[in-house]
């Protein structure tokens, strides 16, 4: 197989993997801009040659468009989603600017993110002292919890692109040890927390997909109304 599988009916095919905590967050703002897709759940450590033909880096989420583009990277995909139909102007904050949001995104991909691995997957970094990076993934949240207690949302009282890219994140963190984490005095991170994972558009697209193989027909995603 050496061309890219496209869709001839317009709908663009995402590659996805429901516990990923970028692909969430690509989810959430496929919903949110009702962005129709076909959906194919993959499993890492089995991913299908139609993704790897479209992505050889192969990472989700990856998104091949009726055209043949491909958008591989999970902000580009939530960007171009958010850029066509933005209903609830996540891309214009109430508060700052995209610029702004882009950079706490990049701290929370970068530096928080390393954190986060090296305290949840401690066994997988030799050498490094798993509560070390939970303490310095900690300062991170402690400053989120800061700009949270002063407003509802990361940039201002209703939610926005940073919300959404940052939230998947700070859940793993928090799940990593859901006691020590609901121990913690962030009370309003702890509360912005809360209110996502009890939101519809989250249990919108968590919900389960079977594993797409060769063939199958897809799940349409978000499926209607679903934001
Ligand atoms: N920078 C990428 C990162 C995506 C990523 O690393 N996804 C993980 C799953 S959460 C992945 O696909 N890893 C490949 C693997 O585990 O084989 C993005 O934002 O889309």
């Amino acid at each position: 197989m050496t061309d890219v599988e496209t869709r001839s009916d317009g709908l663009p095919i995402l590659y996805s993997f429901r516990r990923c905590p970028y692909a969430m967050r690509t989810r959430m703002a496929l919903s949110k801009s009702q962005t129709v897709c076909a959906l194919r759940e993959v499993l890492l450590r089995d991913k299908p040659a139609e993704m790897m033909v479209a992505s050889s880096k192969g990472t989700v989420p990856v998104i091949v468009l009726s055209d043949g583009t491909i958008i591989d990277e999970s902000l580009d995909v939530m960007l171009w989603s958010l850029g066509k139909s933005d209903p609830d102007g996540w891309l214009q904050p109430q508060r700052g600017t995209l610029d702004d949001m882009m950079a706490l995104i990049s701290e929370a991909d970068g530096p928080f993110k390393t954190h986060l691995d090296r305290y949840k997957y401690g066994t997988r970094y030799p050498g490094e002292q798993a509560l070390d990076h939970r303490a310095a993934g900690l300062v991170f949240l402690q400053q989120l919890d800061t700009i949270l207690a002063a407003s509802s949302y990361l940039f201002g009282d209703r939610p926005a692109l940073a919300d959404i890219a940052i939230f998947p994140f700070v859940r793993q963190f928090a799940n990593t040890d859901r006691d020590w984490f609901d121990a913690l005095s962030l009370p309003a991170l702890q509360a912005w927390l809360a209110g996502w994972l009890g939101s519809d558009l989250f249990k919108g697209v968590m919900q389960k997909w079977p594993v797409w193989q060769t063939g199958d027909t897809e799940p349409l995603f978000p499926q209607k109304d679903a934001a």
